[in-house]
């Protein structure tokens, strides 16, 4: 059968190659090394005999919450399928020595966690070691897409050694539970594709203008009032919890994103007070705008919601937002008039824009957190913390997104990119290719700059996105942002990725995701 392939690959025309799955055993998204000597053997993989154990030094053993779960998982995911009868063939492989350096399990993920790992499949032994867990986690992700089965229902695994590591820390992908409520399965469900995908930040744009589906404990009454039903369409507590644990174990973190001054519409009803009323010809007009930057309230609300995001939510960085303020509102108002007359702003309404954010970032600071903020925060000359990160998402005609990135950085700030992977986005063909192809460094600038770019994020924006279509649009097409983010930059052939995410599509329908088709085709497993 590989033979034929290799034939068929060179008689036919390129098109047509596209339809051939690929190669067996192919990994997506790419290792930075993987070594299969030729004519190297491959051992069966009897899933009664099976086991995963701990190496001989590993200061991570049985007992580790987070290796316990993910051997469950993948023991689920690898033998699938049934077989009847044990393996007629060769010595089989009985088991995959784990074997972590560092001790630790107890912690979160974060920004520097270490994801290498190294993974040794050979007749005589399996080896699978990392510096710490969350490689392990990304390894046992690595051997499973590894593992084939012959024309017997014989399971097996070809020799072969990898060494790999992501090529950037932050690999995120962001969904929006405001415009459309997700149910708690369908993000649970979204964060197993991440782990397949190697994705490694869960960006959750909760809250925006069209609902609060936030349960919050200090303030109840945003989600009684602001989701769009506050028995059914909220995220109570232990969701939350349920969320961060299951990321946490998949070594995803979990960054919420409380988006403000602007996309707070939803926060009014349960905040009276907090948004600034419109004004038409001096009448209030019973409109609301951005949230209203010249009372101290504001501010006493902000610390208390804030206070209590910063300990329900256990990374390091919140995402605060600050993109798309619209100033027509803040204008109509006279009481904002004459603040703007007394801070001697004249009409430059970035400046008040501004004096919210300053004292929101002091805020989250002295809360002990960092911060992720939209570009225009950036543009608009707001002082923040050297170490803020700005997240780049839009291009105009004076700034393409590449200039922005180099702006950023050259001011010294640490970037994250998100321009060109708005994944909502969809247009006829083969768009997973324009996200593909993207080189996130591709920007003038040092090196010194270039190593600001602590990665990017896929958005699923969630105007035309509910729980009916989030599967099948993010997937395959969120791939071509994680390999990205993770392979090698050398990793860009279109030929090669293609092959490898059709397959990489299939083992996904094998996993029970519904992930669309990249072009015509078919999948062996695609019935179920
Ligand atoms: N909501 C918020 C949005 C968007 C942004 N912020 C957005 C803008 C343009 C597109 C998609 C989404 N819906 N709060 C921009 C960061 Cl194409």
């Amino acid at each position: 059968m590989a033979a034929a392939r290799a034939l068929l690959r060179l008689l036919l025309p390129p098109l047509l190659l596209l339809v051939l799955p690929g190669p067996a055993g192919a990994v997506w998204p790419q290792p930075q090394a993987q070594h299969s000597p030729p004519g190297g053997g491959r051992c069966p993989l009897p899933p009664g005999q099976f086991r995963f154990a701990a190496a001989d030094g590993s200061a991570v053993g049985p007992g580790c919450d987070v290796l316990d779960s993910a051997f469950q998982r993948y023991r689920a995911l690898l033998f699938a399928r049934p077989t009847e009868n044990e393996p007629p063939w060769g010595t089989p492989c009985t088991q995959l020595l784990v074997y972590v350096a560092m001790p630790g399990c107890d912690g979160f993920p974060n920004l520097d966690s270490k994801e290498s790992y190294k993974l040794i499949v050979s007749k005589g032994s399996m080896l699978l070691s990392a510096e710490a867990i969350w490689g392990v986690l990304r390894g046992l992700e690595t051997f499973s897409q590894l593992v084939g089965r012959d024309e017997n229902g014989t399971y097996y695994i070809n020799e072969t050694e990898i060494v790999d590591f992501p090529r950037f820390p932050h690999r995120g992908l962001l969904l929006d539970t405001s415009r459309h409520y997700l149910p708690l399965r369908a993000i649970l469900e979204t964060l197993d594709v991440m782990a397949y995908n190697k994705f490694n930040v869960f960006h959750w744009h909760i809250v925006d203008d069209p609902s609060f589906p936030y349960e919050s404990s200090t303030f109840p009454e945003l989600s009684k009032k602001g989701a769009f039903n506050a028995m059914t369409h909220v995220y109570t507590a232990s969701d939350v919890r349920a969320v961060i644990d299951y990321a946490r174990l998949r070594g995803i973190r979990v960054i919420p994103e409380f988006d403000t001054p602007g996309h707070t519409l939803s926060w009014g009803p349960g905040a009276p007070g907090l948004l600034t009323p419109c004004y038409v010809v001096q009448e209030p007009s019973g409109t609301y705008g951005p949230i209203n930057p010249i009372l101290n309230s504001t501010y006493e609300f902000v610390t208390s919601l804030f206070q209590e995001v910063s300990s329900v939510f256990p990374d390091f960085f919140l995402h605060l937002g600050g993109d798309e303020v619209d100033f027509t509102c803040w204008r109509s108002n006279p009481k904002i008039q004459a603040f703007m007359k007394e801070m001697d702003f004249g009409d430059d309404y970035k400046k008040l824009e501004s004096l919210y954010i300053q004292r929101l970032l002091e805020i989250v600071s002295s809360l002990g957190k960092g911060y992720i903020v939209w570009q225009e925060v950036f543009d608009n000359d707001v002082v923040v913390r050297p170490d803020t990160i700005i997240h780049v998402w839009k291009e105009n005609l004076l700034t393409p997104y590449k200039e922005e990135m180099a702006n950023v950085t050259r001011a010294g700030y640490h970037a994250l990119l998100s321009a060109p992977w708005y994944l909502n986005r969809i247009s006829y063909g083969q768009d997973w290719m324009e996200a593909y192809r993207v080189e996130p460094l591709d920007f003038r600038g040092s090196p010194e700059q270039k190593a600001l770019v602590i990665g990017g994020e896929a958005c699923m924006w969630g105007e035309y996105v509910d729980v009916t279509n989030l599967t099948p649009r993010l997937w395959p097409r969120a791939g071509a942002v994680a390999e990205r983010l993770w392979s090698n930059s050398t990793v860009r052939n279109m030929d090669d990725a293609y092959a490898r995410l059709s397959e990489f599509r299939c083992t996904l329908l094998g996993r029970g995701v519904q992930a669309q088709p990249l072009y015509v085709g078919y999948c062996e497993n695609e019935f179920g």
